[in-house]
């Protein structure tokens, strides 16, 4: 929303706590949810990436309907979705794969070989391009850039210099510089 300067409101909330105000929105408790003016929902980052796009075509952040660069795009954001979100599970919550606490550093380091593999992908796809589709930032580079973000500080980006610089131009966007600003404080 900061990038299309859109009109919206944060809500925090807390996670993982069944009393918190996010089931009332998402019955799985899970954010981002987006509520529109008329109380309806969207959940998912596969849903809510593109319908804000679409909210100001112009700007870019995906490409008109019907059009091979829109699937592109849209491919890259199903696999950072499916793929990429999914591999950073075992490495956060490895109490998700096993009530074993003993069994937990192993899940971890399962997830970080996992997570480099994804990694890797990502770094060869981005050879000789500062974005993923199309010469200009969308909406699967805003996606992207939080998971670097992450990889980044769980140092796992050693060695993967396009990704590295991937994130630099990421973290040097006013909008992204925003949005990390009132997240920090
Ligand atoms: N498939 C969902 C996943 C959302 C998700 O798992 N979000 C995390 C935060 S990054 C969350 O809300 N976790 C709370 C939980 O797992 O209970 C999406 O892409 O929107």
């Amino acid at each position: 929303v900061r990038e299309l300067d859109l009109p919206y409101e944060v809500v925090k909330v807390p996670l993982r706590q069944p009393d918190s105000p996010i089931h009332q929105v998402n019955p799985l408790g899970r954010v981002p949810a987006l509520q529109l003016d008329d109380g309806s929902v969207i959940t998912e980052n596969g849903a809510i990436l593109p319908f804000l796009a679409d909210q100001k075509p112009e700007a870019g952040l995906l490409a008109p309907l019907g059009s091979v660069e829109r699937s592109r795009i849209l491919s890259w954001v199903g696999f950072l979705n499916s793929e990429v979100h999914g591999a950073f599970r075992p490495l956060n919550r490895p109490e998700r794969f096993s009530d074993e606490e003993s069994a937990h550093p192993g899940i971890r380091t399962k997830g970080r070989q996992q997570i480099g593999i994804l990694l890797a992908h990502l770094e060869k796809s981005l050879e000789d391009k500062e974005w993923l589709v199309g010469g200009r930032f969308t909406i699967a580079d805003a996606y992207l850039g939080v998971f670097l973000g992450w990889a980044d500080r769980q140092q796992l980006l050693e060695g993967f210099t396009q990704l590295q610089n991937h994130l630099a131009r990421y973290r040097e966007r006013p909008a992204v510089k925003a949005a990390q600003a009132y997240e920090a404080a």
